[in-house]
């Protein structure tokens, strides 16, 4: 169905930031492979529910990325699920996991569910905060969580979180030179189409996230500057 494996290019929208029609309706149909709603505060079954409706006018696939109970609601394409591997709360290991599978188990499609290994590395961030992440980590750290997720829980896709911050090139090195089979997903800081471009000869999936907000035309740029990198 969507093969995430061969995606290049992912835009992330914060449900609970405002977007007008015309920019979203340019970033859906720029060519990049998928739009994910998520965040990490502030998101509700109402926002969720309203930004997928606005996404779904067009026909980039549309994908949660479940942050919390409330906001899962049918009717997208694929739900991503963090596993936060450097989290030190087990709520955001499998807690949250747990509790939504004992809930919603005989409902959910698995063939729609793909769990990410999250490595969140800006000790700053908000979703550093929220899960109790340990950081800063230190370059071979960030790499034993990449190969442990490949290696011991063989998860489809490694997140390489950095969010509000371009990551250490050298650590993003370190994961690519440490994956073989799991599918390597950057995301942080990306301001401009070099930085994209940058991080596109290094990871498998580049996501461009609150740029759109502040420079929606370099954002929309970065789309090519992935993309030319295949
Ligand atoms: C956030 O990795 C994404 O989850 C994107 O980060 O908003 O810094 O681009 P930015």
């Amino acid at each position: 169905m969507y093969d995430v494996h061969q995606w290049r290019h992912v835009f992330k929208l914060d449900p609970r930031k405002e977007i007008e029609d015309a920019a979203l309706e340019r970033l859906c149909e720029s060519g990049t492979d998928a739009v994910i709603i998520g965040g990490s505060d502030g998101v509700t079954l109402e926002n969720v529910l309203h930004l997928m409706a606005r996404v779904r006018r067009y026909t980039v696939p549309c994908v949660l990325e479940v942050s919390n109970m409330e906001s899962i609601t049918p009717g997208f394409d694929l739900y991503f699920i963090p596993m936060v591997l450097n989290s030190q709360n087990a709520q955001w290991i499998t807690g949250l996991h747990h509790q939504a599978v004992t809930e919603y188990g005989e409902l959910i499609n698995w063939e729609e569910v793909i769990v990410e290994g999250y490595c969140i590395a800006n000790p700053d961030c908000k979703a550093a905060k929220l899960t109790e992440a340990k950081a800063p980590l230190n370059i071979d750290e960030i790499a034993a969580y990449a190969r442990m997720a490949e290696k011991m829980f063989r998860l489809p896709l490694f997140y390489l979180e950095y969010s509000g911050r371009f990551g250490e090139l050298e650590a993003v090195k370190a994961v690519r030179d440490m994956l073989e089979e799991t599918t390597f997903i950057y995301g942080g800081g990306i301001k401009t189409a070099a930085q994209a471009e940058e991080i596109a000869q290094l990871a498998d999936v580049v996501v461009v996230g609150n740029v759109v907000y502040e420079q929606l035309e370099e954002a929309l740029k970065t789309v090519k500057a992935v993309k030319k990198e295949v």
